[in-house]
């Protein structure tokens, strides 16, 4: 890593502020200094990379292939960056994105270490004017909200949890040494993504492994590997049509099933024979992580279909667990699969078979309050010297709605999110926040594409939407009221017609007390998402108010 350059305040307006420094803000800095703005990022973290600098747990890594879960705006980079494994770790991810800012001289412009507290519009300049907790304020002329889609941790408020003696963590808040297991009693409490990739890691150095579960997760192998030299020189080698197959036909931005380019499967579950489902479920099964998405796309709508895919996932987990007790627990029931986040594992059943680990059931026996020496359940009472919080996130819209974001007129964007629907147009901006927008925002597709990807696009509309703004003589561009609720009418359609409320997982805001599943996130993918944002700028940005 090279020593970073310091950043080159200006007293002067900025011409866009961009607010994060992981995928997105990295990109919409490069991107906005290319179109010939003067931008800079505020980043809170102390480096760049976002989720894969404040997740630091061990265990942790991508669940899309490294060589697509990258950057595609620049071929040198996907040329010379060479990935060692076929899903990178937290460091190599980490080590990715400073060279992302290193390679393309992005430090100059970047503060680190300052928390956005508070964005306001002030409608006498028409500019934004950012106050962070350090005391310090820039003032810019565009805003870009570039502050993640599962950023903002959730940290339920068990009782009594400033009353604990030993140490505890959020997996989204790893603290930066890192912690040590050995020799001591550990609680996980979560079973999703997080808490399926870091149990296995605390169950072989911790003395004693307690787990929390609420909720099973269905989860398949990751087989994660060394990344396989001739597939990554393949790739490299027809990366172009390697991206245009990711962004135009697949399903999430990811293409490749068993080290093979494959197409979006159009076809529906319901018309094929039971057969030819389980050769296809059989082929992602032997592919490992998230090929599943890329399945019939009924599966997401008719509960006859998901149960083709259920029924054979069962029979999977039934296989690999091999014990009927832990069968009973691990195996998820109750919901459609796909409809919580699929995990991608490594050992996670192989940690239950060890004599230090033991599973709860915390649905039958809930957690009740945490005590000075552990945690107390409706039945029980266990001491611990760690609790690790694998809870999740406030998705979407959290990390905005801490913020303190007040636009025209003194309305605040937790007010203005606070009437049972999230409010934006195309989750790209909200009516009352003048020249504010968001990347992979609530109210878009981000959590079914490949975050690289969709900021490359959601860049390209922003600035020409500026760029046909300030053609026309005009300084400021938001959307109108009646576009918002179209698109809250649209995502509540697309969402409607899927069975992701039959669960209350973070896709619908079901983790988080009171919080709205309208308008959270478009669940027609980006397909007709693309459709929506194309036709609205080549209709002159109909639904939208220039002044
Ligand atoms: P998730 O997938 O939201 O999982 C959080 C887990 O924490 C889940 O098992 C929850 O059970 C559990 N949880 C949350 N609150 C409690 C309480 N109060 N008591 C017991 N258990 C609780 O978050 P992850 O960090 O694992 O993954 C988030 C995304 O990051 C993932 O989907 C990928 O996209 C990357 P529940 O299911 O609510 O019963």
């Amino acid at each position: 890593m090279q020593e970073a350059p310091l950043f080159r305040r200006s007293d002067k307006p900025y011409d866009a502020i961009v607010v994060g420094a992981g995928a997105s803000g990295l990109y919409a800095l490069y991107h906005l200094r290319k179109r010939g703005y003067n931008a800079m990022i505020i980043e809170a973290g102390g480096g760049v990379a976002g989720t894969w600098y404040w997740n630091r747990y061990p265990g942790l890594r991508v669940d899309i292939e490294s060589v697509e879960y990258s950057y595609a705006f620049d071929d040198d980079l996907q040329q010379d960056w060479v990935w060692t494994e076929r899903y990178a770790a937290q460091d190599e991810l980490e080590r990715y994105f400073n060279h992302v800012a290193d390679r393309f001289d992005l430090r100059k412009d970047i503060l680190l270490n300052n928390r956005v507290d508070q964005s306001a519009f002030d409608v006498e300049t028409g500019q934004w004017v950012f106050k962070t907790d350090q005391g310090n304020e820039y003032r810019a002329n565009i805003a870009i909200m570039a502050t993640g889609l599962l950023s903002a941790p959730n940290q339920p408020k068990f009782p009594g949890l400033e009353d604990f003696k030993g140490l505890h963590a959020h997996t989204a808040k790893w603290p930066e040494g890192g912690i040590d297991f050995k020799d001591k009693k550990v609680a996980v409490i979560g079973t999703g993504s997080s808490g399926i990739q870091v149990i296995p890691v605390i169950a072989q150095e911790a003395e004693h492994l307690t787990v929390f579960q609420r909720t099973a997760s269905f989860a398949v192998p990751l087989n994660n590997c060394p990344l396989p030299q001739d597939y990554a020189q393949e790739v490299k080698a027809n990366y172009k049509a390697w991206r245009e197959r990711e962004k135009y036909g697949s399903f999430g931005g990811w293409a490749s099933v068993n080290f093979k380019l494959i197409d979006q499967v159009h076809d529906f579950a319901m018309t094929k024979t039971h057969e030819e489902r389980e050769a296809m479920y059989e082929d992602r099964w032997q592919s490992g992580g998230l090929a599943f998405y890329n399945v019939y796309p009924d599966i997401f709508a008719d509960k006859a279909a998901n149960d083709t895919l259920a029924v054979f996932m069962r029979r999977k987990l039934s296989e690999r667990i091999n014990d009927p007790e832990l069968e009973a627990k691990l195996i998820p029931t109750g919901y459609p699969v796909l409809t919580r986040r699929l995990c991608g594992e490594t050992d996670y059943y192989e940690a239950y078979k060890r004599d230090n680990v033991m599973l709860l059931d915390s649905k039958a026996d809930p957690i009740e309050r945490i005590t000075a020496t552990g945690i107390k359940t409706a039945n029980n009472v266990y001491d611990f010297d760690i609790i690790i919080s694998a809870t999740g996130y406030d998705a979407m819209s959290g990390a905005l709605m801490r913020m303190d974001i007040r636009g025209k007129d003194g309305l605040t964007l937790k007010d203005h999110w606070s009437h049972g629907d999230i409010r934006t147009a195309f989750g790209l901006m909200a009516a009352g926040f003048p020249n504010m927008f968001y990347v992979s925002g609530p109210g878009s597709p981000a959590p079914f594409y490949q975050p690289m990807l969709f900021c490359e696009d959601q860049m390209d509309w922003i600035t020409d939407a500026l760029a046909y703004m300030y053609d026309r003589g005009k300084t400021t561009i938001e959307p109108t009221t009646a576009l918002e609720e179209e698109w809250i009418e649209e995502c509540d359609r697309a969402l409607k017609s899927t069975l992701f409320l039959e669960t209350p997982s973070w896709y619908v805001g079901g983790n988080i007390k009171d919080k709205p599943s309208r308008g959270l996130i478009y669940f027609a993918g980006i397909h007709p998402y693309r459709k929506y944002v194309k036709d609205c700028a080549a209709s002159d940005y109909l639904g939208f108010t220039l002044s």
